[in-house]
C-alpha cells in the first residue's frame, strides 16, 4: 500500500515554502515574512478565543485615524502584528489600518526588500458579539532604493501585490493566502498550534448564490443600485425566486470568506452621505481582490478592477464589488449603462 499525497498532513510553513520552490533563486525572505504572519495571527488568534474571560473586550476609549472605537482586541492585534513582522530585516516598512502613516522599518540592514500593509482586525465593532472577525494582509516588493521604505513604496497598484492573505476568526480559525499560484486555506489545530492545509487551491464558483450587502443604505444608494440589488434579489432575468439568497454578517473578512467558498457577490456602494465607499483601498478593497483574482473571481470599484487602482493616500477608501466573477461583471456592466434603473 502506498502513502497517497491526500493523507500527508501540510501545515502553512511547508506549504509556504514549497511555493518558494517554484521561485528559484528566492532568498526565502518572503517565506520567512509570511511565516510571521501566520505566527502573528497564532498568537492573535489566542486573544481572540478567550477575549470573553479576560478583561480585553470593550473600547480603549480612544479613536483610531478612523474616527472608529478602538477596541481593546484591535490594540492587541496591531502591536501583535507589529512585533511579529520584520524581525529579521526582510521588511523596510510596515502599513496598519489602525495608524496614521506608515512606520519605516530599517533594523540596521536598510536592506528590507519587502513592505507589509494590514487591516489587524477587521469587523471589530462585532467583538463584544462573539461574531467573527479578521485579519487581513498583503505583502508588495518595495520600489525605492535601499534604506527605510518610503511613501511611494505603499502606493502601488494592488496588481503589485506579491501574496495576501487573511485570518478568519471565527468557529474555528483559518488562515488564506496567495504567493501568485492559487489560493489556499489553513485550518488551525490549537491542540498543536498548527494552521494545517484544509482547503487547497480554492476556486470561486462564477455566478452568485449569495449576495452581501447592507439594506439599510437603501435610501441612500442610487436608482440604479436599488435596481441592481433588487436584480440580485428576483434573478438577473426578474424571476422571483430565481435569485441568490442574503447573507449579511457585517464583518467583511467573513463575508468575503463565505462568498469565497460558497459563491457569491459582496457590494459596499458608495451612498450620497460616503461618496467614496467606506471600505479601504488599500488595507482591505486591494489584498482581497487580489484573492478574488487568484481564486477566479474579480473585484471591481464599479467602473473597473480594484486591482488597476494607485492610491493617491494610504487611507483612501473605495466602493467595493467582489467576488464571484460574472455576477460582479454584471454589476459593472450595468453600473456602466446610465439607462439601467434610471424609469424607477
Ligand atoms: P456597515 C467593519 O466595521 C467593516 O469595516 C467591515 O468589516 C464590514 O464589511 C463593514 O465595515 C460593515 O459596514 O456599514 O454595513 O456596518
Amino acid at each position: 500500500m502506498t502513502l497517497q499525497p491526500s493523507h500527508n498532513l501540510m501545515n502553512v510553513e511547508n506549504h509556504i515554502l514549497e511555493m518558494q520552490n517554484l521561485h528559484p533563486g528566492a532568498s526565502g525572505d518572503l517565506t520567512s515574512l509570511l511565516g510571521d504572519i501566520s505566527f502573528a495571527a497564532k498568537i492573535i488568534a489566542r486573544e481572540v478565543s478567550h477575549a470573553g474571560l479576560v478583561d480585553i473586550l470593550g473600547a480603549t476609549g480612544d479613536e483610531n485615524v478612523q474616527g472608529e472605537q478602538v477596541q481593546k482586541l484591535d490594540e492587541y492585534a496591531n502591536a501583535t502584528m507589529l512585533r511579529c513582522l520584520g524581525r529579521k530585516g526582510q521588511v523596510c516598512l510596515l502599513g496598519s489600518e489602525e495608524l496614521e502613516d506608515v512606520l519605516e522599518v530599517d533594523f540596521g540592514s536598510g536592506s528590507g526588500k519587502y513592505l507589509v500593509v494590514f487591516d489587524p482586525l477587521d469587523g471589530s465593532s462585532n467583538i463584544d458579539a462573539n461574531v467573527s472577525i479578521g485579519t487581513i494582509f498583503a505583502i508588495y516588493a518595495r520600489v525605492s532604493p535601499h534604506g527605510p521604505g518610503q511613501l511611494r513604496d505603499v502606493l502601488q497598484s494592488g496588481s503589485k501585490i506579491v501574496a495576501a492573505g487573511y485570518v478568519v476568526y471565527g468557529s474555528s480559525t483559518m488562515f488564506v493566502y496567495t504567493a501568485g499560484h492559487g489560493v489556499h486555506g489553513f485550518t488551525l489545530d490549537p491542540g498543536i498550534g498548527e494552521f494545517l492545509l484544509s482547503h487547497q487551491n480554492i476556486k470561486i464558483p462564477f455566478e452568485a448564490g449569495i449576495y452581501s450587502v447592507n439594506e439599510g443604505n437603501e435610501p441612500r444608494w442610487t436608482q440604479q443600485m436599488k435596481e441592481i440589488v433588487r436584480k440580485l434579489k428576483y434573478g438577473c432575468d426578474g424571476t422571483a425566486g430565481k435569485g441568490c439568497t442574503a447573507r449579511y454578517i457585517g464583518s467583511l473578512v467573513s463575508d468575503f470568506h463565505r462568498n469565497l467558498l460558497y459563491g457569491g457577490v459582496f457590494l459596499y456602494p458608495a451612498t450620497e452621505d460616503v461618496p467614496n465607499g467606506k471600505l479601504r483601498l488599500v488595507y482591505e478593497a486591494a489584498p482581497l481582490a487580489m484573492i478574488a483574482e487568484h481564486a477566479g473571481g474579480y473585484a471591481s470599484d464599479g467602473n473597473g478592477p480594484i486591482l488597476d487602482r494607485i492610491p493617491d493616500s494610504i487611507h483612501e477608501r473605495v466602493p467595493l464589488f467582489i467576488g464571484s466573477r460574472g455576477t460582479v461583471l454584471w454589476i459593472e456592466k450595468k453600473m456602466a449603462d446610465p439607462e439601467f434603473g434610471a424609469g424607477l
